[in-house]
């Protein structure tokens, strides 16, 4: 900002040992540009996300919901009596309620979410909604896998990472994952994992560049976050959505790509970008079915059932050892 020849400085918080600030800085110095799709999530890319779910083009969220709906009962008949249901970053309870609601015998909820306001909201809804059920939030990034509260020390646990979230991750993080949650989750426990399948690459296409440009806004937004959490002074328009599928990796890749030459300034730095310059912001990891049971083996777990539309697929594992 200028005003008579002088720089005016925002109310720019600047804090490198922020984690937005330094993961920010480190990604668009570094050779390709990027920045990790966690910080998609802010209010207003989280309500994007949410218009993302109900676009015609998008078939994930309603693929994903039709099996729970359909499966539930099946699903719930695996669970061990009085388990413990441990939900990784889900976003809100609406697809843990599918299942809560078809089995009784669950007696402990315990969402994993990084919003502590957003989980404090659903967990008191949820108490209202069923007053059997324990709910036990915890705040926290859902790779970090925190401890599990006492009161579900002794009980046995079912896992559930609705959403394809597990194609963010590289596939040895998936991996990585995988073996920690069995940790986490112990000897004897089922894990569900909701996780998009390699298709024709025409209905991926569409899937990330939709008509109506909502996946576009939401790529965008990341930059309109740091505009406003870190004073930076990125021009959106001059930056264009790019989201195509790489079929050599299997995944389908979001940028921002730069139209022309310009400067940035982002936290007391200048990032240049050159003319088609991107950042990377996401993959978004599609699997086989049998190229996602052979990960999980790989993480520990035995592939117990699979449900699928031929779009989507929830894995149903089990944690044989310890
Ligand atoms: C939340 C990671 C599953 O990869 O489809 C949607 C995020 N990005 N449109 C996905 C997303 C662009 C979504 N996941």
């Amino acid at each position: 900002m200028k005003s008579g020849g002088q720089t005016v400085l925002r109310p720019a918080p600047i804090d490198a040992a922020r984690p937005l600030a330094a993961d920010a800085m480190a990604g668009l110095t570094a050779k390709p540009k990027r920045l990790a799709p966690k910080y998609f999530y802010d209010a207003a890319g989280a309500t994007l996300f949410d218009q993302i779910t109900r676009l015609p083009e998008y078939y994930p969220t309603r693929s994903e919901l039709a099996l729970l709906r359909a499966n539930a009962p099946a699903l719930a008949s695996l669970f061990p009596p009085g388990c413990a249901l441990v939900e990784f970053g889900g976003g809100s309870s609406r697809k843990a309620r599918i299942l809560l609601g078809a089995a009784a015998t669950v007696e402990a909820y315990v969402p994993i979410d990084i919003s502590r306001e957003f989980l404090q909201q659903d967990a008191a809804q949820l108490r209202r909604d069923l007053p059997r059920l324990a709910v036990h939030p915890i705040v926290g990034d859902f790779t970090q896998l925190p401890n599990l509260p006492e009161a579900v020390a002794a009980t046995p646990r079912v896992g559930f990472f609705p959403g394809s979230t597990i194609g963010n991750l590289e596939p040895h993080e998936a991996c990585e994952f995988l073996r920690r949650a069995a940790a986490m989750l112990g000897p004897g426990s089922l894990f569900a994992i909701g996780v998009d399948l390699v298709k024709a690459p025409d209905i991926l296409y569409r899937a990330y560049n939709d008509a109506e440009g909502v996946t576009a806004k939401f790529n965008l937004n990341v930059l309109a976050r740091l505009n406003r959490e870190l004073g930076a002074d990125f021009d959106l328009a001059a930056f264009e959505h790019h989201a195509f599928y790489n079929a050599e990796r299997s995944r389908i890749e979001m940028h921002l790509a730069s139209t022309r030459r310009q400067k940035v300034r982002l936290c007391g730095a200048t990032i240049e970008f050159r003319a088609g310059e991107t950042i990377h912001t996401e993959n978004s990891y599609k699997y086989s079915i049998e190229s996602f049971q052979a990960l999980a083996q790989g993480g520990g777990w035995s592939p117990l059932t699979v449900f699928s539309d031929g779009l989507f697929s929830v894995h149903v594992l089990r944690f044989a050892q310890g």
